[in-house]
């Protein structure tokens, strides 16, 4: 092998491996004391390397800053075997003890590299060699101290942090108790709603019956004793009632169709106002060119819902008609009966009158004639009595009481279904905002509310509204963490709507640490929150508290 020739050289003497001392046996550069029986030299001076044993080498190879084993552990202390892939090497990295601090690895390649990694290797053990002159003194009791003062701070957040989770948690189980408590109020209440409204339906039948019984016995009331005229009349009173419903619920629709016109007009607006035109992009510049064309024609056109057109529609909709000025003075057929007498030689007018007031009379019994209407005092075109109407009115008020407090219930059921974290917790901080500016923008977002981004001309951008948690794993700490959801926002031009994920670390305060467009329209923000420290702590990771991540190599 190559090596045997190296080890000719001082280089490779040069304290790649401890040698032995006497009978001892010293450990290996760069390697953990927990793997120290696997280097442990056979009485041939022999050891194998560690995940081919049927390979087996002199001793005086390990460390030779040679690669010899084809997985890089024949050389836990050089960066002779960096450039293996770290999936083969079954060594983690060089292992450095830094006594009075952390023992740590640091990749391979760092080894020797003339830099002192002091980051990890505070007692300056990866750089033996010397390369470019460089020595690096042993600062693991000014690191160490150092660290321990931050790690007593963290533990001191930790602790803080863990309180107000505590806290949040008392305050989450108050505020779903109310839920639960308006739940059996609003159970309650709707029992006697809907107890008031079949009373309600009763009394309403029973006057309705009683007014239909006294209309039969008065001969008024059903078509059969109207007059030609009256049918048409109240035909016509019918239609027109029927059109002006019609044209209400059109006009409500066209307000809204107008609206949805706005909201788009002013997306496009900002769209041409904000978009690059240094991207050349042709689709963006179509849309560009037009809206600018729709806009040109637009200003052209008459808007139907505004001016005259809208007066006009209203009083269609609107105006009450002077049917009373149509009404029959008086039946009829009535009427021309009583006019015969005009003719009539007065010694037979009395006889006739009596005569035809008797047949009227009759007629009216029968339900073939109307019975003379009082002569009305008031324009109302109402065919209700009032105490009809009064009692429809409470019927639709109270059903529309009723209504309104069943979807209020179901929003409550619905509510307690949800999930809102562990214990419940992120109840108790909804509308709880957070904002932070990060470059051209400045970022916010609501507990269990919305994702915003504004512009610093004051214009917002929904970035999507909260659709629950995720556990998602974050590269910078090396850990899974709590990801809060924001989807469904602001449809990105030529993308997808907008989405927010909000990565939270264990801290005591709600702050934004960061926000980055991680990719087109999607943003990743890395906040803190006491609502995690609960996780945290169950889950024995205290080092993730505000960021601080475990060391490893690589
Ligand atoms: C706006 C912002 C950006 C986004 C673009 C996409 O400018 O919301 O974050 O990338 O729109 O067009």
């Amino acid at each position: 092998m190559k090596s045997i020739l190296l080890l000719s050289l001082p280089l490779a003497l040069a304290d790649g491996s401890q040698k032995p001392i006497g009978d001892a046996w010293a450990l290996p550069r760069g390697l953990n004391p927990a793997l120290s029986d696997k280097y442990r030299p056979s009485s041939s001076q022999t050891f194998t390397c560690l995940t081919q044993p049927q390979i087996t080498l002199p001793i005086s190879l390990l460390n030779d800053d040679f690669c010899d084993c084809p997985d890089g552990s024949d050389e836990p202390g050089t960066s002779a075997c960096s450039h293996l892939n770290s999936s083969i090497n079954p060594l983690p990295g060089f292992f450095c003890q830094n006594k009075g601090h952390v023992p740590a690895y640091i990749p391979f390649s760092r080894v020797n590299d003339g830099i002192c990694d002091y980051e990890a290797c505070c007692d300056g053990s990866d750089e033996w060699m010397g390369v470019g002159g460089i020595k690096c003194p042993d600062r693991c009791d000014e690191i160490g101290k150092e660290a321990r003062k931050a790690a007593e701070e963290r533990r001191k957040l930790f602790e803080s942090g863990i309180k107000s989770y505590n806290k949040l948690v008392e305050k989450a189980v108050l505020v779903k108790k109310e839920v639960e408590d308006k739940i059996i109020a609003l159970t309650g209440e709707i029992k006697r709603y809907e107890g008031l409204v079949e009373e309600k339906k009763a009394a309403l039948k029973k006057a309705e019956d009683e007014e239909k019984l006294k209309l039969a016995k008065s001969g008024a009331g059903g078509d059969e004793g109207k007059s030609r005229h009256q049918k048409l009349l109240d035909y016509s009173k019918g239609k027109l009632s029927d059109h002006q419903e019609k044209l209400a619920k059109l006009f409500d629709e066209t307000q809204r169709l107008k609206e949805g016109l706005e909201r788009t007009e002013k997306i496009l607006k900002t769209f041409k106002e904000e978009y690059n035109p240094n991207f050349n992009d042709e689709g963006v510049k179509r849309a560009v060119n037009a809206w600018e064309d729709y806009l040109a024609a637009k200003a052209t056109e008459e808007d139907l819902l505004t001016g005259e057109y809208l007066s006009e529609v209203t009083s269609l909709m609107y105006d009450a008609h002077p049917w009373e000025d149509y009404e029959p003075e008086d039946d009829d057929i009535a009427q021309d009966m009583y006019a015969i007498e005009a003719f009539l030689p007065p010694f037979l007018r009395t006889i006739v009158h009596d005569q035809l007031s008797a047949l009227r009379t009759s007629l009216v019994q029968y339900g073939l004639l109307a019975p003379r209407k009082p002569k009305q005092s008031t324009k109302s075109t109402s065919t209700v009595s009032p105490h009809i109407q009064k009692l429809t009115d409470e019927l639709s008020s109270t059903e529309s009481t009723l209504s309104l407090k069943q979807s209020e219930l179901s929003g409550l059921e619905t509510d307690l279904t949800k999930d809102y974290g562990p214990q419940s917790v992120f109840r108790s901080l909804k509308d709880v905002c957070t904002e932070a500016a990060s470059g051209e923008y400045t970022y916010s977002f609501c507990h269990l509310g919305r994702a915003t981004q504004k512009n610093r001309d004051g214009g917002s951008t929904h970035l999507g509204d909260w659709t629950g948690f995720d556990r998602r794993f974050d590269d910078e700490i090396e850990q899974e963490v709590t990801v809060i959801k924001f989807e469904r926002g602001l449809r990105c031009w030529n993308g997808p709507e907008r989405s927010a994920y909000v990565y939270l670390r264990c801290s005591a305060e709600e702050k934004i640490l960061s926000v980055a467009e991680t990719e087109k329209c999607v943003y990743k923000y890395v906040a803190t929150s006491p609502a995690v420290c609960g996780n945290v702590a169950a889950e024995g990771q205290e080092g993730i508290i505000m960021g601080e991540a475990n060391r490893q190599a690589n």
